[in-house]
C-alpha cells in the first residue's frame, strides 16, 4: 500500500491560512492536504459544477465540513430553505484515493443537532456518526479501503427529513492505480428527491421559499427529482464534452426513496463499475439501477463514427422521475443545431 507507514506518522498541520486549500509536508516525504469547505464553495449558477478534478496526490486528506442552512434552488426559480453540508446541496464532492488516510471534522454551524455518516468508511457508528449539537464539532479519521462512489449523508433522525432537506454529498475513491482506462471529461451527478409544498400563502405577492411536505414524503410522491439538487439544469447548462472523450460519469443516488436507472440516450455505456469498484466491471450496458444509498461508475465513448457531435440526454429510465426533473443533457461537440428531441 502507497505510503502506508505515513498514515500513522506523526504529522504537523500548518495553520489554514486563506485559502481553502492547504498542501503541507508531513514526516517521510508525504503530503496532507486540507481542504475548508467554507471557504471552498461550489459554484451552482448558472448550475452546480459537475466537473471534477483529479484527486491530489498528497496521502493523508483533510476535509473540514460546516453544516448550515441555505436557501437552495431546486428547480427553475423554486426556492427551498435546506440543510446542508457546506452550503449547496448536495454538498461538496469529496475525492481521495484507496490508501489514503481520510479526515474528518464537521462543524455544526445550524440550530438543531445533526450528524455525518460516511458510506466509504468502515468506523464504528457510535463514535464517528455521533450527535453533533449546535456549535459543537466532530472528528473523525478512516483509510479509504474500497474504490467507489460513495454516499455521505446526515443520519440524525427521522433521516427522511434530514434527507429531503438536502444533507448529502458524494465521496469518490479513486483504485489506487486508476480506473485503467484514461478518462477525458469526469463528472459528478448525485440523485435525489424533493418532497415540497407552497410556503406561506398568507403573505400575498411574495415569492417565499417551499417547505418540506412530509405527507408528501410518506406517500413517496416527489415534488421533484434532480441531479445535483435542481430539477432539469442540465437541460438548459448541458455537460460539454469533445468529440471522442471517454467520459465518467460518478452517480451516486441520494434518494431518500427511490432507484436510480441510469441511462444515456444515444450511448452505450463502455464500461459500468457497479458500486464503483474496478473489480465488478460490466461492458455494453444500456441502464444500470443505482439503490437508494448507492452508487456505481459510469464510462461512455463519444466517438466520431459512434455517439459522435450531437446531444445525448442522461437519465433515470423511470421515467415518471425523469419528468420530474432528473433529466440532463451531454453536448458532445459544437452540434450545428439543437435537434428536436423526444426527450
Ligand atoms: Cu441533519
Amino acid at each position: 500500500m502507497r505510503n502506508r507507514n505515513l498514515i500513522t506518522a506523526t504529522v504537523a498541520v500548518a495553520a489554514l491560512g486563506g485559502g481553502a486549500l492547504v498542501l503541507t509536508a508531513a514526516g517521510g516525504g508525504g503530503t496532507i492536504e486540507t481542504v475548508d469547505f467554507a471557504k471552498r464553495v461550489t459554484a451552482t449558477q448558472p448550475a452546480f459544477d459537475a466537473r471534477l478534478a483529479p484527486a491530489s496526490d498528497a496521502n493523508i486528506k483533510e476535509f473540514r465540513i460546516p453544516i448550515k442552512d441555505a436557501t437552495i434552488e431546486i428547480a427553475k426559480g423554486v426556492t427551498y430553505e435546506g440543510w446542508t453540508f457546506g452550503g449547496t446541496v448536495p454538498g461538496p464532492t469529496l475525492r481521495v484515493r484507496v490508501g489514503d488516510s481520510v479526515r474528518v471534522t464537521v462543524v455544526n454551524e445550524s440550530p438543531i443537532p445533526h450528524s455525518i455518516d460516511f458510506h466509504a468508511a468502515r468506523i464504528p457508528a457510535n463514535v464517528a456518526y455521533r450527535m453533533i449539537m449546535p456549535r459543537d464539532s466532530v472528528s473523525f479519521a478512516f483509510l479509504a479501503r474500497d474504490a467507489g462512489a460513495f454516499m455521505v449523508h446526515c443520519g440524525t433522525p427521522p433521516v427522511t427529513m434530514h434527507l429531503m432537506q438536502g444533507m448529502y454529498l458524494p465521496i469518490i475513491v479513486d483504485p489506487q492505480d486508476g480506473w485503467g482506462t484514461k478518462a477525458d471529461k469526469e463528472f459528478v451527478l448525485v440523485q435525489s428527491e424533493f418532497y415540497a409544498k407552497a410556503g406561506d400563502s398568507t403573505k400575498v405577492g411574495t415569492m417565499l421559499p417551499m417547505q418540506p411536505d412530509w405527507q408528501a414524503e410518506r406517500a413517496k410522491n416527489a415534488t421533484y427529482v434532480a441531479f445535483n439538487g435542481r430539477a432539469g439544469q442540465y437541460k438548459d447548462n448541458p455537460l460539454r464534452v469533445d468529440v471522442g472523450d471517454r467520459v465518467r460519469f460518478f452517480v451516486v443516488n441520494a434518494g431518500p426513496n427511490f432507484d436510480s436507472d441510469f441511462h444515456v440516450v444515444g450511448a452505450v455505456f463502455d464500461r459500468v463499475y457497479p458500486d464503483g469498484n474496478p473489480k465488478h466491471v460490466l461492458e455494453g450496458v444500456q441502464t444500470y439501477g443505482i439503490p437508494a444509498g448507492g452508487g456505481a461508475v459510469f464510462e461512455a465513448v463519444f466517438a466520431k463514427d459512434a455517439s459522435g457531435e450531437g446531444l445525448y440526454p442522461f437519465v433515470t429510465h423511470s421515467f415518471a422521475d425523469a419528468e420530474k426533473g432528473a433529466v440532463g443533457i451531454i453536448q458532445v461537440g459544437v452540434p450545428k443545431q439543437f435537434a428536436r428531441m423526444s426527450h
